[in-house]
């Protein structure tokens, strides 16, 4: 059987550090607000925090551009802070796993500012420095936010590589005095009591070395060609071997840009790599770079019927959230009024029931929604302004593009928790957050929630206090019983004790299901509705129960 393990059985929940509560008033989410806060995700029932990069950085992508890997970014507050959030989450034994972002730095790190000084400076080879080619860039490797991902430096008139921003240079896995400062990162913050890391884009830390041109259909998804350098296993194992195997750590990697049987081998548990990945098809299903596409049921469930469908050498990750794609309940759900509360607990059944590790996300388990953009100027994120002139340069229309980001935008995710119906939601007590609070904070928060028992929040409550140390649910069979149903989700779990069915009305009909005979034994444990039993299975709009055999 399966191998069990702390991190296989406990449920994460990451937290967007600059949106998630200002403790002094700038605005500006900080740890001490993650401090204040530590009883509502004790009470929450969350086992492991994912901590998006805390670390001193000038925010060109938002903490995702890190200037000192050993020091906490001044706007979020201290090392103190840090080392105090640390302790307190431990006391309540909650588990946090911190972002390591080690595919590149920011351009300000110390780094970089001695590598580009001159060629044969000690640091120049941390990072990847092309000579002009007849006076070209050297090849047509595109960034992601935008242009290409050569930017010249003046200095010594090289260009270095950044896949991202030109403020977030490449570093140079290929030295090994680079991949030792990094474990010895990663050793620093193991070595606090951190529990792990979720690996950022982990899979392009091997280039290609002969920076071969792309074809036109590579250009199409350049992270293909990026996350396919010769050296990533290698660089994993010994990652592996030197650090994270002195520690009961937990890693996940995003696998950005990775085929599942990528994914797969960098996950197998016999190769000492990763313990876990993030794959992005089914949290991104339909989407086409910045174009949502229609996508159907049926292709979702066989995307959750895949990643099941492992073997005991593998263990997934189940997400619809976090703070790269838009929120859940406006893409998988149903955001009207009137749906929106019993759409948010199908999603969170859905998400705390399925196969493998849950991870939610800050704001999903009081059902937030995606927020009204209404011109560029309100958006944030560093992916729209890279990519916003090239798009519409391109011919694409600028309202034909800003409906698009309404429904597919990073800066959905990235706008202020709401905790109470107060000025700016609670997040802050100053007059103005870093990016606006979503104008429905005041039928959607926390403290509206805590006291109602039929709130969102209290569904995510009890599903978590139901699967904590749930075995059957955890590790039981997976087993979708109507691949094909276009409007049902509905699937079994077969532990060793019980059989578990969960089934899941994602749409707006009232659908008579014709459930095999066996399953109407079945006890009600939880709905999302006051139901009245029946003989058949006549499921209402987004209606979700779990139930449980005899
Ligand atoms: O798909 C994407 C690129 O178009 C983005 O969602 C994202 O850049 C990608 O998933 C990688 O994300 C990670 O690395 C980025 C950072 O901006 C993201 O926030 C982070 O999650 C660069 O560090
Ligand atoms: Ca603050």
């Amino acid at each position: 059987g399966i191998r069990k393990a702390w991190w296989k059985e406990q449920v994460v929940y990451q937290i967007y550090p600059r949106s998630f509560k200002d403790s002094n008033g700038d605005g500006m989410g900080d740890l001490q607000g993650i401090i204040a806060k530590i009883d509502y995700l004790d009470e929450l029932g969350i086992d492991i925090v994912w901590l998006s990069p805390h670390f001193d950085s000038p925010n060109a992508d938002n903490g995702y551009d890190i200037r000192n890997y050993r020091e906490v970014m001044t706007e979020f507050g201290t090392m103190a802070d840090f080392d105090l959030m640390l302790e307190k989450l431990k006391e309540r034994g909650i588990k946090l796993i911190i972002d390591l972002v080690v595919n590149h730095s920011s351009d300000e790190h110390a780094w970089f500012e001695e590598s580009k000084l001159s060629k044969d400076n000690p640091y120049r080879d941390y990072y990847i420095w092309r000579a002009e080619k007849d006076g070209q860039k050297p090849n047509n490797w595109p960034s992601f936010f935008g242009g290409s991902a050569w930017e010249k430096d003046n200095t010594t008139g090289e260009y270095y590589l950044h896949y991202f921003s030109k403020k977030q240079p490449d570093l140079n896995w290929e030295n090994t005095k680079l991949r030792q400062e990094v474990h010895s990162v990663m050793k620093f913050w193991l070595d606090k009591g951190v529990d792990g890391f979720r690996m950022d884009v982990i899979p392009l830390i091997s280039k290609q070395q002969d920076f071969a041109d792309m074809t036109k259909t590579q250009l199409k998804n350049p992270e293909i060609v990026y996350a396919s350098g010769p050296r990533l296993h290698e660089y994993l194992q010994e990652m592996n071997s030197e650090v994270l195997s002195q520690y009961d750590s937990v890693t996940v990697g995003e696998a950005f840009g990775v085929s599942a049987e990528l994914m797969q081998r960098m996950t197998d548990e016999r190769r000492g790599e990763i313990d876990m990945a993030f794959l992005f098809d089914i949290v991104r299903i339909g989407r086409d770079n910045w174009l949502q596409k229609e996508w159907s049921l049926p292709e979702l469930k066989a995307l959750f019927t895949m990643q099941s469908a492992t073997d005991k050498f593998h263990w997934p990750t189940v997400f619809l959230n976090n703070h790269d794609n838009p929120r859940s309940v406006s893409k998988f759900g149903n955001a009207s009024s009137k749906y929106r509360a019993a759409s948010s607990k199908l999603l969170a059944l859905l998400t705390l029931t399925q196969y493998g590790t849950p991870f939610l996300y800050q704001g999903e388990e009081i059902g937030m929604t995606n927020y009204p953009f209404k011109s560029f100027e309100e958006f944030d994120d560093i992916e729209i302004r890279g990519n916003y002139g090239q798009i519409l340069k391109s011919g694409v229309q600028a309202e034909t593009y800003l409906n698009e980001l309404n429904k597919s935008s990073r800066d959905h995710s990235r706008t202020p928790m709401q905790w109470t119906a107060e000025n700016q939601a609670g997040f802050t007590d100053g007059n103005k957050s870093w990016l606006s609070v979503n104008p429905n904070y005041t039928e959607i928060n926390v403290e509206t929630q805590l006291g109602d028992t039929q709130s969102v929040l209290h569904f995510y409550r009890t599903l978590l206090k139901l699967r904590k140390g749930n075995d059957d649910l955890i590790y039981g069979d997976y087993f979708d019983i109507l691949p094909d149903h276009k409007e049902v989700f509905a699937y079994t779990r077969t532990g060793e004790h019980r059989t578990y069915l969960i089934v899941l009305n994602m749409s707006e009909q009232l659908i008579d299901l014709n459930l095999p005979e066996n399953f109407h034994s079945y006890d009600l444990i939880i709905s999302n509705y006051a139901r009245k039993k029946n003989k058949k299975y006549s499921v209402r709009p987004w209606e979700a129960g779990l139930y449980c055999a005899k």
